[in-house]
C-alpha cells in the first residue's frame, strides 16, 4: 500500500527552487557544474562544443525560472493564449539572443574568459536553425520573439525537422544543394516531452455511429496512425519579460519495429512503418513559392495542424472544463494557408471528439482562427486534387464539402451570380477537381490579413476580392516588423553604443526613441562617428568576403547588397545587368570619375527552379570575369557569398550601404529584409512594392531612391501582352548588356549558356527587367551622386535609422494582439 494521495485542484503556486544569480562568479560555478555534470567532461580536454553546450544549459536554466513564472501567470489570470501554426520557423542562432535578452552578456562574457574561453568564438559554434525557407520563417521567429517581450501569452506550434534547410555551396558557380545537418550534436535548448504525445490519422474510412441519446456521431477509423511528440524550446523576450514556449512536432513510429515481420526473416520491412512515420517530419520543403504539391507534404501539414489542435483542446479543458469560451481565451493565427487544413481537423475534433453540433462548432471553430496571407501569385495559391485528400484525410474531406455548401448557400441567397460563386468555391472545378485552402482558410477565420498596405489592397482586389464582397470586414492590414534585439542590437554592438551614447540608452526598450537620432542627421561630428561604425563592419564583413572566396574589397567603396532568396520577380538579374552596363562603361570610359562599388549577392534558389539557378551562374559568371579584369581598376567587384542564411545576414546588413528591393511592383508581399537594412542605416533602391512604399512615406522620398514601374502600370503592360523590343531598341546601354550576356562575354565555355533567359526579355519580360532598366540604372546613379557626397549620404542614413522603428515586430505583434486576437 502506497500512501494515499487527496484529490487536489490545479496548483498555481507550488514551490519553486531560488533563481540563480547573475554574477559572473555564480556562472563560471554553473557552466563548470554544466560541463561536469550534465555534459562529463573535464575541463582540461573538453572541447569548444562541451563548452558551447555547457554554457547554452547555463543559460537556459535562468531562462527557465522565468518560464515558469510565465506559464504560471498565464494559468493564474487566465490569460488568453495565442497559438502561432506555421510549418516554418527560421530562428537562426539563440545562443546570442538569450544572453542579450537576459542581460547576461558581460557575465557570461568574463565567466568564459576564467576558462579561456572567447565567447564570441563559442557563439559561432552553434548551428542555425534553419526551420524555414525566407521571409515568411524568418517573420515567424522575429513574431515569437516580439510577443515574449511585449508580454503576450504565445505558443509557436511547428515542425521539428531533422534536415533544416539545405546547405549551398557552390561548384564552378552553380549552386550545389548538401543536407543541412542541425542536430548532429543534439539540440541543448529543447526539452522533449514524451508525455505530450498525440495519435495522428491518415487514411481509413468514416462510419455513423449512433449515440446513447440517439444523435449519430461521425467516427473516423484511420488505416494509419503515428505519433506526435512535442519538443520545446523556451523563447525569452527581452529583458527577460516573459518566456514563451515553442513547441516542434516530431513523428515517431507507433510501434517502432514491426516484431512479427522481423521473426519471420524480413528485417527491412520490419521497419518500414518506423521509417514511414519519420519521414513526415525529416525534412524541409525547399520551395518558398510554388506548394510542393506532394503528398508527403500534406502529411506534414496535417500531422502539425491535428497534433497542435489536440494539444489546444487538451490545455483549454484542462483549465476551463468546457469549450463555449475557446474564442475568448484561444487565439491560433494560421501562417499562410499550410496549416489551414485545421479549420476542418477543428471541426471534427469539435463535434466527433467532443460532441457538439456542427452550428456552434462553427461559431467556435471561426471565433478562434486567424489566417495571415503572405502572397498574391496565384501560381503560389496552395491547392490539393480532391481526390488525395479524400484517401488521406475523408472525414475533414466531408467537413470540407459541408462547409462549402454552408459558404455558397450564403452566397446564393445575397444573389452572387455563377462566376462569383466558382470564385468562393472551396473547390477549384476547373481543370481536375482541387481544394483551395485560401478560400478554406478564408471562410473558416475571422480575420484575414495582408502583410503590408499596398498587399493588402491587392488583396482585396485580386485573390480574394469575391470574398471580400461577401465578408468586407474580414481583410485588414498588419504591415510586417522586425526585432530590433536581433536586428540592431545584436548584430550591430557598434551602432547600438554609438546611438545610446548619443540618444541614451531608452530606446533599447521602446524602439521609437530612435527618433531622436533625426535631430542629429546633419551633425558632422556625429556623421563621422556613424560612418566609423559602418566602415569597421565593413571592414569585418570584407574579413569574411576574403576568407571565403579569396576575393579583396575595399571597405571604402560603396557596399550594395541584395540578399534574400534567388526569385525571378526579386529580379537579381536586373541588379547583375546593371553591373555589366557599369562594367562596360568603366572600360569605355576610364577617363570618368566612378564611384567604387561592391555589390554583394546572396541567396538560395529552389532546388528546381531551373531560372533561378542559372541567374546565381550568371552572377558567378559575371563576378569572375568582372573581379579579374585590370581594366576596371578595382572600381567594380561583384560576390557571391555562398550558403545565405540568419547568420550570415547578422553579418552582412550592418555592413551595407546600399539596400537592394527592386522587385516587380505588386509581387513582393512585404519585404523584412528591407526594413533591416535600413535600421543599420543603409539607403534603400527600391521599387513601390511592399512595405517599400510605407518606408517610404516613414524616411521620406529624398532618404530612399524610388524607381520604376508602379503595380498599376504593371498590371497595364502585362493586359497589352506587347513584347518590349521597342523599349529595349531604344536603350543603348541596355542593349550592349543584353547582347554581351547573351552573346557569351561572361560565359565562353558555353556561349549558349544565357541565351534562352535572355530571349525572355524579348519576348513576355514577364518580371519587367527590360522595362525598368533604364529607370533602374538612373536611379543608381542618383545613388553615385549621393555617395559622392559624403554628407549628403551620411545625412539620408541617419535619417533611415531614426525613422524606421515603427517596423519593430513590437509594434506589429502589438496590432495583432489589440485588434485580431484580443490579447492585451
Ligand atoms: C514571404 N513569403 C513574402 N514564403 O514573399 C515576403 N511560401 O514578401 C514577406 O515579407 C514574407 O513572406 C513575410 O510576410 C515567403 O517567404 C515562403 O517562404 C513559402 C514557403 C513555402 C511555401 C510557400
Amino acid at each position: 500500500m502506497g500512501c494515499e494521495m487527496p484529490q487536489k485542484p490545479i496548483v498555481y503556486d507550488a514551490p519553486k527552487p531560488q533563481p540563480r544569480a547573475n554574477d559572473a562568479e555564480s556562472l563560471k560555478s554553473e557552466i563548470l557544474e554544466k560541463l561536469t555534470y550534465a555534459v562529463g567532461k573535464d575541463p582540461i580536454v573538453a572541447r569548444r562544443t562541451d563548452w558551447l553546450t555547457a554554457t547554452t544549459l547555463a543559460v537556459r536554466d535562468r531562462i527557465i525560472d522565468q518560464w515558469m513564472e510565465s506559464t504560471r501567470d498565464t494559468w493564474r489570470n487566465s490569460k488568453k493564449r495565442v497559438y502561432y501554426l506555421s510549418l516554418e520557423f527560421l530562428i537562426g542562432r539563440l545562443l546570442r539572443d538569450a544572453i542579450s535578452n537576459m542581460g547576461l552578456m558581460d557575465s557570461v562574457c568574463e565567466a568564459l574568459k576564467s576558462f579561456n574561453v572567447d565567447i564570441e568564438e563559442l557563439i559561432e559554434r552553434e548551428p542555425d536553425a534553419a526551420l524555414g525557407n525566407g521571409g515568411l520563417g524568418r517573420l515567424a521567429a522575429c513574431f515569437l520573439e516580439s510577443m515574449s517581450s511585449i508580454k503576450v501569452p504565445a505558443y509557436g506550434y511547428g515542425i521539428r525537422y531533422v534536415h533544416g534547410l539545405f546547405r549551398q555551396e557552390m561548384s564552378e558557380g552553380w549552386q550545389v544543394e548538401l543536407p543541412e545537418d542541425w542536430l548532429a550534436h543534439g539540440n541543448p535548448w529543447e526539452f522533449e516531452r514524451r508525455e505530450s504525445a498525440y495519435e495522428i490519422g491518415f487514411g481509413g474510412h468514416v462510419e455513423p455511429v449512433e449515440q446513447a441519446d440517439g444523435t449519430v456521431r461521425q467516427v473516423w477509423h484511420p488505416s494509419e496512425h503515428v505519433l506526435a511528440v512535442a519538443f520545446d524550446t523556451p523563447i525569452v523576450g527581452w529583458r527577460g519579460a516573459r518566456v514563451n514556449t515553442l513547441r516542434l512536432w516530431s513523428a515517431q513510429p507507433i510501434d517502432p519495429i514491426l516484431l512479427d515481420r522481423f521473426n519471420s526473416g524480413d528485417h527491412i520491412g520490419a521497419l518500414e512503418e518506423s521509417a514511414k512515420a519519420e519521414a513526415i517530419t525529416r525534412v524541409l520543403y525547399p520551395a518558398d513559392d510554388s506548394p510542393a504539391g506532394q503528398e508527403l507534404r500534406l502529411r506534414q501539414e496535417f500531422f502539425f495542424s491535428s497534433a497542435s489542435l489536440q494539444d489546444i483542446v487538451r490545455r483549454h479543458l484542462q483549465q476551463y472544463g468546457d469549450l463555449g469560451s475557446l474564442p475568448d481565451k484561444v487565439a491560433i493565427q494560421l501562417n499562410d494557408t499550410h496549416p489551414a487544413i485545421s479549420i476542418a481537423e477543428m471541426m471534427r475534433i469539435l463535434m466527433d471528439v467532443q460532441g457538439l453540433e456542427w452550428n456552434e462548432a462553427w461559431k467556435l471553430t471561426k471565433g478562434t482562427f486567424a489566417y495571415t496571407n503572405h502572397t498574391l501569385l496565384p501560381e503560389a495559391l496552395e491547392t490539393w486534387p480532391v481526390a488525395l485528400v479524400e484517401r488521406m484525410l475523408p472525414r475533414q474531406m466531408q467537413i470540407v464539402y459541408a462547409i462549402n455548401a454552408m459558404v455558397l448557400e450564403e452566397a446564393r441567397e445575397k444573389g452572387l451570380d455563377n462566376g462569383q460563386i466558382a470564385s468562393i468555391s472551396l473547390i477549384d472545378e476547373a481543370g481536375g477537381r482541387r481544394l483551395r485552402m485560401g478560400q478554406l482558410a478564408f471562410v473558416g477565420a475571422h480575420s484575414v490579413n495582408g502583410v503590408s498596405a499596398l498587399h493588402t489592397e491587392l488583396m482585396k482586389k485580386t485573390v480574394f476580392a469575391e470574398l471580400h464582397k461577401m465578408y468586407p470586414e474580414r481583410i485588414n492590414n498588419k504591415t510586417n516588423g522586425v526585432t530590433p534585439r536581433r536586428w540592431l542590437l545584436q548584430c550591430n554592438p557598434g551602432l547600438t553604443k554609438l546611438i545610446g551614447d548619443r540618444i541614451g540608452g531608452g530606446f533599447q526598450d521602446d524602439v521609437e526613441q530612435l527618433i531622436k537620432l533625426d535631430a542629429h542627421a546633419e551633425d558632422v561630428g556625429f556623421q563621422e562617428q556613424f560612418a566609423a561604425v559602418k566602415l569597421a563592419n565593413k571592414e569585418a564583413l570584407a574579413h569574411v568576403i576574403r576568407e571565403r572566396l579569396g576575393v579583396v574589397v575595399d571597405p571604402h567603396a560603396m557596399f550594395d547588397v541584395q540578399i534574400k532568396r534567388i526569385h525571378e520577380y526579386k529580379r537579381q538579374l536586373l541588379n547583375i545587368m546593371e553591373a555589366v552596363a557599369q562594367y562596360n562603361l568603366i572600360r569605355a570610359h576610364p577617363e570618368k570619375s566612378w564611384q567604387p562599388r561592391v555589390k554583394i549577392f546572396s541567396g538560395k534558389a529552389a532546388p528546381s527552379y531551373w531560372n533561378a539557378k542559372l541567374i546565381i551562374k550568371l552572377i558567378n559568371d559575371v563576378a569572375r570575369v568582372v573581379n579579374t579584369d585590370p581594366a576596371v581598376r578595382g572600381l567594380l567587384k561583384i560576390v557571391f557569398l555562398p550558403n545565405y542564411n540568419v547568420s550570415l545576414a547578422e553579418k552582412i546588413i550592418p555592413a551595407a550601404d546600399l539596400s537592394e528591393q527592386i522587385s516587380t511592383a505588386g509581387m513582393e508581399a512585404s519585404g523584412t529584409g528591407n526594413m533591416k537594412f535600413a535600421l543599420n542605416g543603409a539607403l534603400t533602391i527600391g521599387t513601390l512594392d511592399g512595405a517599400n512604399v510605407e518606408i517610404r512615406e516613414r524616411v521620406g522620398p529624398d532618404n530612399i531612391a524610388i524607381f520604376g514601374l508602379t503595380a498599376d502600370e504593371v498590371n497595364e503592360l502585362r493586359a497589352q501582352n506587347r513584347s518590349p523590343r521597342d523599349v529595349i531598341e531604344r536603350s543603348v546601354t541596355l542593349n550592349q548588356v543584353i547582347e554581351a550576356i547573351a552573346g557569351g562575354v561572361f560565359s565562353p565555355d558555353d556561349r549558349e549558356r544565357y541565351r534562352s533567359l535572355m530571349d525572355g526579355l524579348y519576348e513576355h519580360d514577364w518580371f519587367m527587367v527590360a522595362r525598368d532598366f533604364d529607370a533602374y540604372y538612373a536611379a543608381q546613379r542618383q545613388v553615385d551622386n549621393y555617395w559622392a557626397d559624403r554628407k549628403v549620404w551620411n545625412t539620408k542614413v541617419i535619417h533611415n535609422t531614426a525613422r524606421v522603428a515603427w517596423f519593430s515586430s513590437d509594434r506589429t505583434i502589438r496590432q495583432y494582439a489589440e485588434e485580431i486576437w484580443k490579447a492585451l
